[in-house]
């Protein structure tokens, strides 16, 4: 009998639960909406300029046009098995251990960018033994950043940006967290997305959430 190779999909990752999908698409169009009203927002709008709107208004929710379908937290791209290392990836007895289970994602901060909005994925342990070693270095790499640190969900991008911004736009924020700038304090947010505002020059936002959102999901592959 001939051994057929197992389909590879456009990407493993961690596909959050419908009601926790719809409570994190609330919480980013909160968080969104908290930012657009912020003072030191407003002030600093060049950033997200577009041609000739007004420059002292800008409404986050349309300039972020785009969403992904499934709200998910990407762990290996594979691209049906161009990608090298793919069928390594997808080989691994702790990738086939855990495909079609229940995980747990702890969300300590939410971003936005002139180019995304995203939800930062604090992996556990377990979660952990799931990300690609290289995952980090494949974007930056001329930096040695923590294991895990790209981990995010895209909540939205900008007209002609990529998803796969998110998770560089991410890795940003942690460089230049890692090299001892902390953000400059612009502010609070309350209610559902409580925490702290830092604002990291170049238009890049960063909520620090008081309380760590933790949203349900699954860990499987995305085949459409
Ligand atoms: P994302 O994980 O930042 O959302 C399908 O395109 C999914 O794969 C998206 O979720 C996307 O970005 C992610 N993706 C696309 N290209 C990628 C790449 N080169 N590396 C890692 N993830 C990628």
């Amino acid at each position: 009998p001939t051994l057929e190779k197992d389909l590879l999909p456009l990407y493993f990752g961690w596909f959050l639960a419908k009601r926790d999908e719809d409570y994190l698409r609330k919480t980013s169009h909160e968080f969104l909406e908290q930012l657009g009203n912020l003072k030191a927002f407003k002030k600093r709008l060049q950033p997200f300029s577009v041609g000739s709107e007004d420059k002292h208004k800008l409404d986050l929710m349309k300039y972020f046009a785009k969403s992904p379908n499934i709200l998910h937290c990407t762990s290996k791209f594979c691209d049906y098995g161009k990608i090298v290392g793919s069928e390594e990836y997808a080989q691994q007895e702790a990738v086939k251990k855990a495909y079609s289970k229940g995980y747990t994602l702890h969300l300590s901060a939410l971003f936005a960018t002139p180019r995304t909005v995203g939800a930062q994925v604090e992996l556990t342990a377990d979660q952990l033994l799931l990300w690609p070693s290289d995952a980090e270095k494949e974007v930056m790499p001329k930096d040695t950043l923590p294991r895990g640190s790209r981990a995010h969900i895209t909540l939205g991008t900008a007209a002609d940006v990529q998803d796969v911004q998110t998770g560089i736009d991410l890795l940003e924020f942690v460089k230049l967290q890692q090299s001892g700038k902390e953000g400059e304090n612009l502010g609070e947010m309350s209610g559902s997305v409580a925490g702290k505002v830092s604002y990291y020059d170049n238009g890049m936002w960063m909520l620090n959430l008081s309380q760590k959102i933790e949203v349900r999901s699954i860990f499987s592959g995305y085949y459409g």
